[in-house]
Formats: C-alpha cells, sequence, structure tokens
C-alpha cells in the first residue's frame, strides 16, 4: 500500500483559527446586528460541539438562549449574519492575524516535493479557507491542494464523512491510499467514516476529545528544532512529522 495523497483539515489543524479567527468575526458580526449574543472563549468551546458557522448559531439559540425568540425569518437572518462574520473573518485573515501552526508550512512543501497529492477538507468557507492560505501560507499556495472540499459543497457536515468522501471522489483515490490530517473528534468520526487513517494534532479546544481510532495523537507536527510530544500510539522515533514518518505511520 503506498501513500498517495494527504488530507488536511483547516480549523484547528493547518491554524488555531477558532478562538481568535472565527469567535471574534461571529461577535463582531452580533454586534453590527444590535444582537446581544456574545460568544466568550470558554462559551466558544461548548459551541464548537457543532461544526459549521449557521449551525453553530442555530445551537447557541436552542441550547443557551431560551430568552430569544426566534423571528419569523430565523433562517435568513442566520444566513445575513454568516456571510458578515465570513467578512470579518476574511478581513482578519488578510492582515496575516492567524498564523499556521508548526511544522504545517515544512511538510506541505516537503509532501509536494516529494509528489505526495494534496487536497482540503473542511467544514468552513470556501473564501476563509483560501484567504487563510493566500496570507498565512503564501501567495499562490491555494494552488498547491489539487482540491479544496469546503462548507456547503456537500449536505452534512463534520462529523459525516461526506467531505471526505467528496475530495476523494474528486481525486479518484481510495481511502487506503491516503492519510487524513484533523484536530477534532468530529473531524475524526468524519475522516474515519470514510474509512482514512488519521493522524491527530491536538489544540487547546480538543485535548480532552476522545481520539479513539486514531492512527496516532500528537502535540502538533513538530519543527527539527522543536519536536513535538506524542499523546497517543505507536512511537515512530521521529521527533517531528516528516514525509518519512507519514509513510511509516501510513504502513503501519
Ligand atoms: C470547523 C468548524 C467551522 C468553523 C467556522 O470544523 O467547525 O464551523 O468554526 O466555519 P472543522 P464557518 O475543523 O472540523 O472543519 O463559519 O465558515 O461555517
Ligand atoms: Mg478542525
Amino acid at each position: 500500500m503506498t501513500l498517495h495523497a494527504l488530507l488536511f483539515d483547516v480549523d484547528g489543524t493547518l491554524a488555531d483559527t477558532e478562538r481568535d479567527g472565527h469567535r471574534p468575526a461571529f461577535n463582531q458580526a452580533f454586534a453590527d446586528a444590535g444582537l446581544d449574543w456574545r460568544w466568550d472563549a470558554e462559551l466558544y468551546g461548548k459551541l464548537l460541539a457543532v461544526t459549521g458557522g449557521k449551525e453553530r448559531m442555530k445551537y447557541y439559540i436552542d441550547h443557551f438562549r431560551p430568552d430569544y425568540s426566534k423571528p419569523d425569518n430565523f433562517d435568513e437572518l442566520v444566513a445575513e449574519l454568516h456571510q458578515a462574520k465570513t467578512r470579518h473573518y476574511a478581513a482578519l485573515a488578510a492582515r496575516g492575524g492567524i498564523p499556521m501552526r508548526p511544522g504545517v508550512k515544512r511538510l506541505l512543501a516537503e509532501a509536494r516535493d516529494a509528489g505526495l497529492r494534496l487536497a482540503i477538507a473542511t467544514t468552513t468557507t470556501p473564501e476563509n479557507v483560501t484567504v487563510l492560505l493566500e496570507h498565512s501560507l503564501g501567495s499562490g499556495t491555494q494552488d498547491w491542494f489539487e482540491v479544496i472540499a469546503a462548507g456547503d459543497i456537500v449536505p452534512a457536515k463534520k462529523p459525516a464523512p461526506d467531505i471526505y468522501h467528496y475530495a476523494l471522489e474528486k481525486m479518484g483515490l481510495n481511502a487506503a491510499d491516503c492519510l487524513a490530517l484533523e484536530d477534532s473528534e468530529n473531524g475524526l468520526h468524519a475522516s474515519r467514516g470514510a474509512g482514512l487513517k488519521t493522524l491527530i494534532t491536538v489544540n487547546d479546544y480538543t485535548l480532552d476529545h476522545d481520539f479513539s481510532g486514531a492512527a496516532v495523537v500528537l502535540s502538533d507536527l513538530g519543527e527539527p528544532d522543536a519536536p513535538n510530544r506524542l499523546l497517543a500510539g505507536p512511537d515512530l522515533g521521529r521527533p517531528y512529522v516528516d514525509v518519512a514518518y507519514l509513510r511509516a505511520l501510513h504502513a503501519n
């Protein structure tokens, strides 16, 4: 079995986008609309149980705001708030305000050099991905990814496997030929649901998630001068994730 491709999640995996990216963008959209909805970092951790910004807003109202009476055009309001939120997020990302996580840029460049095919499978909105890549990974880097599968392109978001099925189908690859890189339990359910071996790098919001079924759980991808920590899974004897590590993990 040869490793042919890597499928990357975005939020929490390529960059820590949630607490200081998506969250303030939601809050700005709420404030612009004169709503008293305000998501602090702790509440946002609970809201991350639901993927997708529109879905998250509805979950918030249903579970945390019994006092709010929904207008008849609630779905429309949510869609408008989400568009405003996307504009705020894009502006923040365009200022280069959201750095890539350790090892991400190095690994992507090495994978390209090694001839591995690259794709993205995320629940976030496509514009958010392209602006993040352009400004935090580098100009033109969206072309590194042969497929950017994102947002409402599939009817069911993660933890459903649909976005991974979509990306695999577009690439004409079997799950067995690929590895997925994820940061969350919802992401792992999605990738495993599509039959993909999955490498997890945790972040503050996902440290306590249940990662059973992951091929390995790491603190981050690591760098030659900043080794990562192995949290669960096989010790492949390498202090950071490179292409040789990924091939060994895939064959394991
Ligand atoms: C990402 C998400 C998204 C983003 C916001 O999950 O849950 O909802 O928080 O995205 P994953 P939008 O990393 O598992 O893909 O507001 O653009 O929907
Ligand atoms: Mg994620």
